[in-house]
């Protein structure tokens, strides 16, 4: 009878081992990258997970020959010995002197696209046409690796913090964020909404779990084809209970982005020299309240006739402020207009014109937005009715309130956006692994 044991061994040495297997012969398990035949040798190139492994054909080092199936993208079993080589700029590197191809699995077609340079020298929609391909291409896959790393830096530092890892539903009553770019949905002839954020619910888990995160998808109805809008964007979110202020939430954010770089740039580390990705270093995030940031934007942009809110412009203009003045990628504004801002926010005591809630922006571009939120009954019922909302369709949501919650606050930070200024994109599309936008629902 056959047993499960629980082991996978891995069978593929990585190129990390090479060192320690010099003029030994080893395994490699990997797709036929890039070929260049010469008259009697080849170089080929093998891509692992996370590797490109090179390797050489030739026929002095065994009695293997090429077949016809040895070609690009095949999937592939490499054996061969291991010597030890030169780059260019003379720093030691490990090579493969082919053995033996076992190819495991021959492509039915040439990729529409070159993904073996050194990047997809594509336009951008025919990039994103063909993204299972252009995918494998070393560069578009390391951003995403980066990606990874940006969640895992996120859910680390926040298991550390005591918070509590969820999952709200995305088929909901209400829009959690108002506004027109809500996605209706027929669910079984009832209207119901594609989450725009887990707002509601994350908010009515603080009285259970008092610290809550949640990294998920979330969807907005964009209705314009923008370089910073998707339709289906990963929202990265925490809410946080017994907040004596709501800068507690921005401290929270501050220590997260300090994790997430640090861990980028140490264990991220061939994919951000692969990208040239400048990581920021953060010491400290200067503040600036909405109204001085406005009033400094009026007087040094031209034609600003939105008070109430930013113009791209004036948040590129605060980025390049805060980076002058404090030497910071990062700028939190605080004190938003009320009435600028969502149903859930809590207006500042003491000037109820403004919120207790809180923007970042990362090198000019908003990638959080945040705050403390009502958790008094009446004050949030009083606040719907004045919005011009029922409270009554908030039934649920309002339980939290009703049945008593602590003071607390939370943000959510876009995870495409952070991404894409990290690594100096100008079109988010470029940092969504397969985007959503007004005009593409595929691949
Ligand atoms: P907000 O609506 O400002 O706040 O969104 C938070 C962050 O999500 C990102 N973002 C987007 N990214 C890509 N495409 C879009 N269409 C898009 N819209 C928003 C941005 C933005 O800063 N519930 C609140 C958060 C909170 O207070 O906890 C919310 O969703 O990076």
């Amino acid at each position: 009878m056959q047993e499960m044991t629980g082991v996978v061994p891995c069978t593929s040495t990585p190129y990390s081992e090479f060192k320690d297997n010099v003029d030994k012969v080893v395994t490699i398990k990997g797709a036929l990258h890039n070929i260049r035949e010469m008259s009697d040798f080849a170089f080929i190139i093998v891509r692992t997970a996370r590797e490109l492994i090179q390797c050489v054909y030739s026929p002095e080092f065994s009695d293997y020959r090429l077949s016809d199936d040895v070609v690009e993208q095949a999937a592939a079993k490499v054996t061969g010995k291991v010597v030890k080589s030169e780059t260019r700029d003379g720093s030691e590197r490990y090579e493969l002197q082919i053995h033996n191809i076992e190819i495991l699995s021959k492509p039915a077609a040439v990729p529409p696209v070159v993904i073996s340079k050194k990047q997809v020298n594509c336009d951008l929609s025919v990039n994103l046409d063909f993204r299972p391909v252009t995918l494998r291409n070393p560069k578009e896959r390391a951003i995403f690796k980066i990606q990874e790393g940006i969640q895992r830096g996120f859910r680390e530092f926040l298991q550390g913090q005591g918070f509590t890892e969820i999952h709200t539903p995305k088929i909901n009553f209400a829009g959690a964020e108002g506004g027109t770019n809500v996605f209706k949905l027929d669910y079984f002839g009832k209207t119901v909404y594609l989450a725009q954020s887990p707002q509601l619910y994350k908010q009515a888990l603080v009285p259970v779990y008092e610290r809550v995160f949640e990294i998920a998808p979330v969807f907005r109805a964009e209705h314009h084809d923008t370089s910073r809008h998707l339709n289906e964007y990963i929202s990265m979110d925490f809410e946080m209970g017994y907040i004596d202020s709501f800068t507690d939430i921005m401290n929270m954010e501050t220590g997260a982005l300090k994790y997430i770089m640090q861990l980028l740039k140490t264990e991220y580390a061939p994919e951000v020299e692969l990208l040239k990705a400048e990581i920021p270093e953060i010491t400290t995030i200067p503040c600036i309240k909405f109204k001085d940031a406005k009033e400094m934007c009026v007087k040094k942009l031209k034609n600003i006739t939105d008070m109430k809110d930013f113009e791209p412009e004036e948040e590129a203009f605060l980025g390049k402020w805060a980076k002058q003045q404090y030497n910071s990628d990062f700028l939190f504004v605080t004190h938003y207009l009320s009435k600028k801002r969502p149903f859930y926010t809590m207006d500042d005591p003491d000037d109820p014109e403004v919120t207790l809630s809180f923007d970042l922006l990362f090198r000019g571009i908003e990638i959080t937005s945040g705050g403390q939120r009502i958790h008094d009954y009446n004050m949030q019922v009083e606040k719907m009715k004045k919005l011009g909302m029922n409270p009554e369709e908030f039934e649920t949501y309002l339980m939290l309130h009703k049945y008593g919650a602590p003071p607390h606050g939370g943000l959510g930070l876009g995870l495409e956006r952070l991404t894409m200024h990290l690594l100096g994109f100008k079109n988010v599309r470029l940092a969504a692994m397969f985007p959503r936008d007004i005009n593409r629902v595929t691949p």
